[in-house]
């Protein structure tokens, strides 16, 4: 088997371990159409501003949020970092925490240090987050409790309506994390969502399942009061506060973003979902097979218990695999990924 040399910037033939994917052909055109466009300053880029609201809505129909409030981040990081920013600043404590399972994203690890908030997380159980365990580190100076929809290890969702009803009863917010799994799960029966629990705030990206480019995340708020925590008055611009963490923004990320879920929403992305679980069914069943322990796929992503060595051998030949914080292979069946690159992986890993 020989050595395989990938070094163009964007070539997606090998990767499986990417939580992004190349943007649709309609998203990168909007990309470009856009590039030299600032929404931070609505006042004078008032087509691109209009666009964001138009991905905020589409966002709210995927998430079941009527009337939804929210904008285009720079990615996930900065969607966790606001909901937690906004649920410290809504609250009336000096000693604010935030408890969130063991999984969640370490970007609630900056926000925690950023904003000088606690973070208290609790075990896991089959990678989930334990209900018992979030209980037991609420107190009255929680702001936000925190739940995974689609984890980044291992793709598997938190029991949300018990994780909100938590939230609910210690007068938290509840900030649900779908950045990856967001465009997934309204295809599944998950509960997940506006519609299935009293959540607060949602991260969901588009520049990951949602195929526009980078950078497009997205943060949702059930009402305007909320994000409303999060405004700076900004004096000399035409608008009078400014709700986002960053100043000066992508206009391409946030005009690819309507151009990929006008293409996509819904029936394109469900399909994509169809056709992504299928592939991590059979690379799962044949991993399996293959005598190697598997959890997953609840969405698509696996994993296995490969040793880590196998994985540089694989990353020698060309292979862009990662693993979990324990080591294990991790792949991201993502809407690049097709039958045929996972059938040339197995058929590595088998050689080796
Ligand atoms: N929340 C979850 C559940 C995530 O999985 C991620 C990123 C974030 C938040 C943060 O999102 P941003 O990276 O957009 O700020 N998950 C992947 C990770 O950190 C992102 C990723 C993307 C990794 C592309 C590799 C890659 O090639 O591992």
């Amino acid at each position: 088997m020989q050595q395989v040399q990938r070094d163009e910037p964007q070539d997606f033939e090998r990767v499986l371990s990417s939580m992004c994917t190349p943007p649709h052909p309609q998203a990168r055109e909007a990309a470009e159409r856009f590039l030299a466009t600032n929404p931070g300053d609505p006042g004078t880029y008032r087509t691109v501003t209009a666009l964001e609201r138009k991905a905020v809505e589409t966002l709210g129909q995927i998430a079941s949020l009527p009337d939804p409030e929210g904008y285009i981040t720079g990615g996930g990081t900065e969607a966790n970092i606001q909901a937690v920013r906004l649920a410290r600043n809504r609250a009336d404590t000096d000693t604010p925490n935030v408890v969130a399972p063991r999984s969640a994203h370490f970007s609630f690890r900056k926000a925690a240090e950023l904003l000088d908030v606690e973070l208290r997380t609790a075990p896991t159980t089959d990678h989930r987050a334990e209900v018992d365990g979030i209980a037991e580190l609420i107190d009255p100076d929680t702001v936000c409790v925190v739940g995974v929809a689609g984890s980044t290890e291992y793709g598997v969702v938190d029991p949300i309506p018990e994780l909100a009803e938590l939230a609910d009863d210690a007068g938290a917010l509840c900030h649900v994390d779908a950045a990856w799994g967001g465009f997934y799960l309204p295809f599944t029966d998950h509960e997940w969502d506006f519609s299935d629990a009293p959540i607060d705030t949602l991260t969901i990206d588009p520049h990951k399942v949602g195929q526009a480019a980078i950078p497009a995340g997205g943060l949702l708020a059930r009402d305007r009061t909320l994000l409303d925590e999060l405004a700076i008055d900004t004096p000399y611009l035409e608008s009078a506060s400014q709700i986002t963490l960053t100043g000066t923004r992508s206009g391409a990320g946030v005009a690819s973003a309507v151009a990929a879920m006008d293409a996509l929403w819904p029936r394109g992305y469900a399909e994509e979902y169809e056709r992504a679980m299928e592939n991590a069914e059979w690379l799962a069943d044949s991993l399996d097979a293959h005598g190697h322990e598997i959890v997953g796929p609840e969405l698509p992503l696996v994993v296995a218990d490969l040793s880590v060595p196998m994985t540089d051998e694989l990353r020698d030949r060309g292979w862009r695999v990662s693993k979990t914080g324990s080591g294990e292979l991790r792949i991201v069946c993502m809407p690049h990924v097709t039958r045929s690159m996972l059938r040339s992986f197995l058929a590595d890993l088998e050689w080796y």
